[in-house]
């Protein structure tokens, strides 16, 4: 039963979410039907072991000095306890690997393409096929900017070791291995400004790897592209 619940208290009350950030993704929203989902099904396995052991504590509390019934080997009970977790462990897996690989899924076609490069100790972005790069300008925070409701492809490079991409209202979250070419796809479908941090303890200060990103209209977006580029035409 509570494994059949799982998609139906996954998808109701999305104002509730154990303590997880409101997902701007559609990535984000599928981890978090997953989050939710395990913790109902810890929650009413937690509930029902809590419920037996405080009945088994009253109900079989000392009152003399005979013993309760006991029943061992007893095979029916047996098989229910070894076969129900087992069926539990088994659907929660079933649902993982499914959300997973949505989540994994690359687009064929992404709508925008970011360069990341994480390096000790900041990023850097570029649009390949808007000939733009951004970086931190000493002082600030590098600020990547995409346009809201489309596929972005962030494509994952380290400079040196390894560091990690999370934006961690996106809800999700990719490694940047040296030597290893890590791609992921990011649907960002509410406008908005976040902080993105550097997830892999990189060293004394990985600290210092935030990046600010923004999800803007289309429009917003191509006046950004523009300005980048005017910008960086201005310096020698
Ligand atoms: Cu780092």
């Amino acid at each position: 039963m509570l494994v059949m619940a799982v998609p139906a208290l996954a998808s109701c009350g999305s104002g509730f979410r154990f303590g997880a950030p409101d997902p701007v993704s559609e990535q984000g929203k599928e981890v978090l039907g997953l989050w939710n989902g395990f913790h109902w099904v810890a929650l009413g396995v937690g509930l029902l072991i809590w419920g037996l052991v405080l009945y088994s504590v009253l109900r079989y509390r000392r009152r003399n000095d005979e013993l309760p019934s006991q029943s061992p080997y007893n095979i029916p009970v047996e098989i229910a306890y070894t076969v129900v977790p087992l069926l539990i462990v088994i659907a929660l897996f079933a649902y993982t690997v499914v959300g997973e690989q949505k989540v994994t899924a690359l687009a064929d076609d992404p709508d925008v393409v970011v360069d990341v490069v994480g390096f000790q100790w900041s990023w850097q972005f570029s649009y390949p096929e808007e000939d733009v790069t951004v970086e931190s300008d000493g002082v600030t925070f590098p600020r990547l900017v995409v346009p809201v409701d489309s596929t972005v492809r962030f494509r994952l490079r380290t400079a040196d070791v390894i560091h990690s991409f999370w934006v961690p209202e996106f809800m999700v979250k990719r490694d940047l291995i040296p030597g290893i070419d890590n791609e992921i796809d990011v649907d960002v479908v509410q406008e908005g400004e976040w902080t993105g941090r550097c997830a892999e303890y990189c060293g004394l200060d990985h600290y210092r790897m935030d990046f600010t990103v923004a999800a803007v209209p289309d429009g917003e977006y191509q006046a950004w592209l523009d300005e980048q580029r005017s910008a960086s035409e201005e310096q020698p």
